[in-house]
């Protein structure tokens, strides 16, 4: 439309004028006044994330609202999130954060073109959320505020100051093009210099962020720490896995999870970053004594070895959030015996470094033939920082929520009736023995499968019921009798046991069927068919893979 009317034209009136400032260059206008709003929040964020390496990496504004998002998360969501990403949670939120992120800061330019200081209103919005967020973190004081205080002044000001530069830039263009002279008004500026001015900006923001990132230095400290770290022999060594642990049956989980593929579910949207030097740990609350011990005096301690299954009350039936590791520790026992718990202390409250905690029945730490560890190694290394380097705590027989803390720094003797644990104030359970289940890992479901010679079909999974062992697994097809299943050999009652089944799918006949598997534990009790959810205690029901037979 513009484009129609000639320089020589008669100049224009204001309506038209205005016309021209908001309409006649409308879409590259707002996509300028977008990008300004992208690259303000990226200064934003990059100063806050240097002065986060500053004073607390926790406290930089996006790991701050999505950690405090995580802590506000009904249980309902919390499942849902697992049950559709899996692990992959946190990757999922970051993402959804970033791209809510985006849009707010592109609104937030477009805003303060259209009016002044309208997109200023979003910027102070978004820091006072970040602010809230930062401050009431677990651990967090008040210096926690600095980093989303600097961030977003210093992003405001930069908002303001290239959105006032691009109206001025549009309003000389509009003189220029209603004026019969087309030559640039002298000393205002251009939209090619207020993309030059945002250019400046985004490697500005660039450039903190990397020096933030530079500065970050626990978690390397950390890493070396790690990675220098000579785990000591254990006193107490695990037996030598039996042979024959394995089912035989190709497309298993393997026996023992190599810590790569172990599953990982914790509330740290970033992984707690502690040099061992730094690390201690804290036992009060109703004891005798307080105890506080070091990381080189727990490496001096005794140590432990044993093959423990890690299980996950967020697990689905048939799901794969349990793993099964060597795990090397001191006993908790012996820890609790130095300080004497009171009389009438039925609890033990751990605490990680980040603010979660868990609720352990006292009996279950003090107990010393359920082998509860402060464990230091995982599979023949230091524990990997996401699974709770230095210290966390295995607990056979109970759901990771309720005694698997990791980064472990404090334990409360305490009671049931007195404290609350991170789950249970969601709605999960105070206590979370870990429930007999059983599962079929092959075939997958919806497969074909063909009978080989014989006819028949392997059919193989893994059992659990920690503490209490597995004796039997049985099979049912379709609506027929339930078979039992070979069981492979036991390791102990502490890890989960593989079985497997020789399915004469032949005798089945080609088409679909249904396999169905259920298990038997030490105390002779039959794994319960009903279905219930994971919330709050565990999720319980059959296991079943539709398969068609070719
Ligand atoms: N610090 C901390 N420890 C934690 C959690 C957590 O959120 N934070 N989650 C618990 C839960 S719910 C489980 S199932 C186990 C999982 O341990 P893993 O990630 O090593 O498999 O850790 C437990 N320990
Ligand atoms: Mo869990």
């Amino acid at each position: 439309m513009a484009t129609t009317s000639s320089p020589a034209a008669t100049p224009a009136r204001p309506d038209q004028r205005r016309r021209r400032l908001l309409g006649g260059r409308p879409s590259t206008s707002a996509g300028v006044a977008a990008l300004v709003g992208l690259v303000s929040a990226g200064l934003a964020l990059g100063v806050a994330q240097l002065v986060a390496a500053l004073v607390r990496p926790q406290s930089a504004p996006v790991l701050a609202i999505g950690s405090a998002f995580i802590d506000r998360v009904p249980p309902w969501l919390k499942d849902t999130a697992i049950r559709l990403f899996g692990t992959h949670d946190k990757l999922v939120l970051l993402g959804s954060m970033a791209v809510v992120i985006a849009l707010l800061a592109a609104l937030a330019g477009v805003a303060e073109r259209w009016r002044r200081g309208a997109g200023l209103v979003l910027v102070v919005l978004f820091g006072v959320v970040a602010v809230g967020a930062a401050v009431t973190r677990a651990g967090s004081g008040p210096f926690d505020a600095a980093p989303s205080v600097l961030g977003f002044a210093v992003g405001g000001v930069a908002l303001r100051l290239l959105v006032d530069r691009l109206v001025a830039a549009d309003a000389a263009a509009g003189a220029r093009s209603s004026s019969s002279s087309a030559a640039p008004v002298k000393g205002s500026p251009t939209r090619r210099s207020v993309l030059a001015a945002t250019a400046w900006v985004a490697a500005g923001a660039a450039a903190f962020a990397a020096a933030g990132r530079a500065l970050g230095s626990a978690a390397r400290d950390a890493v070396a720490a790690r990675s220098s770290l000579k785990l000591p022999a254990p006193a107490t060594p695990a037996s030598a896995v039996p042979a024959g642990v394995s089912n035989g049956v190709a497309g298993t989980t393997p026996y023992l999870t190599p810590n790569a593929d172990f599953y990982r579910i914790d509330t740290a949207l970033t992984v707690p970053s502690i040099d061992p030097s730094t690390w201690s740990l804290r036992v009060h609350g109703m004891v005798e004594e307080e105890v506080e011990i070091s990381f080189d005096q727990l490496l001096a301690m005794p140590m432990t070895e044993e093959r423990v299954t890690l299980t996950c009350v967020s697990n689905e039936v048939g799901g794969g959030l349990a793993g099964n590791a060597t795990w090397l520790g001191v006993p908790i026992a012996g820890i609790l015996e130095r300080a004497r718990p009171k009389a009438g202390a039925d609890m033990v409250l751990s605490r990680s470094i980040d603010g979660f905690s868990a609720s352990t029945p006292l009996s279950a730490l003090t107990d010393t033939s359920r082998g509860s560890l402060l464990a230091v190694g995982m599979n023949g290394e230091p524990l990997p920082l996401e699974h709770g380097f230095p210290v966390r705590m295995v607990v056979p027989g109970l759901y990771g929520f309720v005694s698997a803390t990791k980064w472990v720094v404090d334990l409360e003797v305490t009671r049931f009736a007195d404290a609350t644990a991170y789950w249970t104030t969601r709605g999960w359970s105070a206590e979370g023995p870990i429930k007999t289940a059983s599962r079929i890992d092959v075939p997958k479901g919806f497969a074909k499968v063909s009978p080989v010679d014989g006819g028949t079909v392997a059919v193989g999974g893994v059992a659990w019921a920690q503490t209490r062992g597995i004796s039997a697994v049985e099979v049912q097809v379709d609506d027929g009798p339930w078979q039992p299943a070979t069981l492979a050999a036991e390791d102990g009652l502490d890890t989960w046991r593989q079985w497997s089944y020789a399915w004469d799918a032949a005798a089945a006949g080609s088409g679909p069927h249904t396999l169905r598997v259920r298990a038997t534990d030490g105390t002779g009790a039959v794994q319960t068919g009903e279905r219930a959810e994971p919330a709050p205690d565990g999720s319980t029901g059959w296991h079943s893979v539709s398969v068609t037979v070719a």
